[in-house]
């Protein structure tokens, strides 16, 4: 029987390039046809033909009190019942902006946007705006959303100026783009000796989420701290999809590290789109109208967004959030990696806060290099024998998995035993 997700899939792609709005959604790492979404409810999802999947992808990162919590519902139906977007201020940005710069200490001041991608864009757009300095400095394997500048193929070794890793996107734009190894603190030290006083900032995600889950080593960051300040370089974390999620004060607060300004997204909105940056006040200052760096948007600060960000914010302050959710999450990864033994399958896990990762590797990889050599046709016949048992992961070996509050026992239970199924089909 054909199902409505191959009917949809195959219609989807009449319109849409792909079939999709946004590229891992296709299953291209993966292989086959990607489920389409018809509702959704706590840690669980329903596909086109009506299966029910235990979801790890949370929207990659939003869902963190679970689907349609009915608190997050009722703000976001209050909301809307009172119009949809004005294009003029709203109490309810002040709001959610005061709870955010209470949450995350070295945020002053904040500017809501709507996704990611806009948020490190003005983020960078910032950093060179209040230093006069055109020099970027990213690390391999991190994802900054899709600005020109931060499409960056990976150079090798140091001091290598990247190529765009993005057709479209013209050498000029990256041309000021450096591109070094995550934790690798010698050729920070380096590239900071030989051109400190040129770079604008340095960009990082504390902790990777898009190159499968990778740590910051604490060394790194305090490095990369240290040489900021020393530099006048401005310190941007990029903690879109670490933010609220490994931490209720993001990983800045888990490694004691103040950046000077910080991207926000995801659990902010709460499913709906607000991201942000934000941070040092003096830096803040340079942003229109106030300065002279300029970026705007009619939807920026969305009321029927906001009020879905900020009662998710809300419900995560919580007694006993973290707590539970931490312990749920390594629960999970404890039960895989136990299952994996069992099955004599080479795999290893790691959790932090809400946030996962699952290598069919050794050891849990610290750089991008130790992400790409782990296993992943074994990953993708894991990941559809975990499909066809009805668990959703990441539809590729390089993301991260994310738990919500709603993954309890049985869930993660239910899960394990799927697992259990799906790793005796690899040994
Ligand atoms: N950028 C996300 C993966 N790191 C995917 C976003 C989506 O497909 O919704």
């Amino acid at each position: 029987m054909t199902s409505n997700n191959d009917t949809l899939f195959a219609r989807a792609q009449l319109t849409t390039p792909g079939g999709v709005n946004s590229p891992v959604r296709a299953f291209r790492s993966v292989g086959g046809t990607p489920r389409f979404i018809t509702r959704a409810e706590g840690p669980y999802f329903w596909d086109a033909d009506d299966r029910r999947y235990i979801d790890y992808i949370g929207s990659w990162g939003p869902a963190i009190v679970g689907h349609a919590h009915p608190t997050v519902i009722k703000a976001v139906q209050d909301a809307a019942a009172r119009g949809l977007s004005f294009g003029a201020p709203t109490q309810g940005e002040i709001e959610i902006a005061e709870e955010i710069c209470k949450l995350v200490p070295s945020i002053e001041q904040v500017r809501l946007v709507s996704s990611g991608t806009e948020a490190t864009m003005s983020a960078l757009r910032l950093a060179r705006g209040a230093t006069g300095r055109d020099k970027i400095v990213k690390f391999e394997g991190c994802y900054h959303g899709h600005a020109d500048s931060l499409l960056v193929k990976a150079g090798s070794g140091l001091l290598t100026f990247g190529n765009p890793t993005s057709a479209g996107v013209p050498e000029d734009f990256v041309k000021h783009t450096l591109v070094l190894d995550y934790n690798n603190t010698q050729q920070l030290e380096d590239a900071f000796k030989d051109m400190g006083d040129q770079i604008a900032c340095v960009i990082v995600e504390p902790v990777a989420g898009n190159m499968n889950l990778v740590r910051a080593t604490p060394e790194f960051l305090q490095t990369m701290r240290r040489l900021c300040t020393q530099y006048g370089t401005v310190l941007i974390f990029d903690e879109v999809m670490c933010g609220f999620r490994v931490a209720l004060g993001g990983a800045q607060a888990l490694y004691g590290i103040k950046p000077d300004i910080t991207a926000l997204g995801k659990v902010i909105g709460g499913g709906l789109p607000v991201a942000a940056f934000g941070g040092r006040a003096d830096l803040m200052g340079h942003m229109a109208p106030l300065g002279s760096v300029y970026q705007a948007g009619t939807l920026s600060g969305n009321p029927v967004a906001v009020a879905a960000g900020m009662s998710t914010l809300k419900l995560i302050q919580e007694p006993g959030f973290y707590t539970n959710l931490t312990a749920q999450t390594s629960k999970l990864v404890d039960g895989l990696s136990m299952a994996a033994k069992d099955a004599g399958v080479t795999f290893c896990g790691d959790a932090i806060g809400g946030m996962f990762g699952l290598y069919f590797a050794e050891t849990v990889p610290g750089t991008y290099a130790a992400v790409m050599a782990s296993n992943k046709d074994l990953f993708n016949k894991f990941f559809h024998a975990m499909l066809d048992a009805g668990v959703y992961l990441a539809p590729s070996a390089f993301e991260a998995g994310f738990v919500s509050a709603q993954h309890d026992d049985a869930v993660i239970e239910a899960t394990i035993a799927a697992a259990r199924g799906a790793f005796a089909q690899l040994a």
